[in-house]
């Protein structure tokens, strides 16, 4: 009978464990009040944000239109937080170069938008930011096998985009464990993004099944009725990493 082959332990394994794993917290910016927009920003690097989360509908790929470059730009006067930039937006290799310069340190595109995924990603590799890729929660993490090497960050759709305030997709949670032991059969050490309905209930079964990048929004650091450091501080004490 043919042995299970032993498991190489990934970088992951060895620097930390699942439970003292580092997450990351990023903040849905679309999900801001734009009355107020740089008392929103202020008010997150405050309260230990530590990414901003930038949402780019095109109306095509998704019904719906939101972000720009100009409120990246705008953004970038009064605060220094760095910027993922999630393209939902068909043929994105158009527009990496203006998202780049705008300020964006990570580029996500959706595997469904792009029929050259290597060569897209190693655009943006050579623009200076890091690769990201984004699936929808009906989308095989197997798309994405073969460019795991291209990869820097991967984002997992725990809704189907376009709009906030929805509930999770339930099979999500399986799809992120899936994820994290791709990445380590891999031996690839990248975080893995979810974004939609990142709640205070479901946030800590997310880090549980191995996500490391939260993007909040409605369900969590700007939930209505309460103040963003309640809802960032919040946030950070379901999933046992509160502000230092
Ligand atoms: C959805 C978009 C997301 C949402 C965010 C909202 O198309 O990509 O980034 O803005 O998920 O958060 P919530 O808590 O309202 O689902
Ligand atoms: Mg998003």
């Amino acid at each position: 009978m043919l042995e299970q082959p032993e498991r190489r332990p990934s970088r992951r394994d060895e620097a930390q464990s699942k439970d003292t794993r580092k997450v990351t917290i990023a903040a849905s910016v679309a999900c801001a009040n734009f009355l107020r927009l740089e008392d929103d920003l202020r008010a997150l690097e405050a309260a230990g944000v530590e990414y901003l989360h930038i949402d780019i509908m095109d109306g095509q790929f998704v019904p719906n239109f939101s972000l720009n470059t100009d409120i990246m730009k705008a953004a970038r006067q009064v605060t220094a937080l760095p910027m993922d930039v999630h393209l939902m937006v068909e043929r994105p290799e158009r527009y990496i170069e203006p998202f780049v310069s705008a300020g964006g340190s990570i580029i996500v595109v959706h595997q469904e938008c792009v029929t050259h995924l290597q060569r897209t990603l190693a655009e943006i590799r050579r623009h200076g930011a890091q690769a990201g890729v984004a699936l929808n929660p009906a989308t095989p993490l197997q798309t994405i096998e073969y460019v795991i090497e291209d990869v820097d960050f991967l984002l997992l759709m725990t809704v189907n985009p376009g709009f906030y305030g929805q509930k999770l997709v339930p099979s999500a949670l399986r799809k992120i464990a899936d994820a994290r032991a791709l990445c380590e059969r891999h031996g690839r050490d990248i975080p893995i993004c979810v974004d939609g309905n990142v709640s205070l209930e479901n946030a800590p079964k997310m880090v549980a099944a191995g996500a490391d990048f939260l993007v909040g929004g409605t369900s969590s650091i700007f939930m209505r009725g309460g103040t963003i450091a309640e809802g960032a501080r919040r946030l950070r004490e379901v999933i046992g990493q509160p502000a230092r």
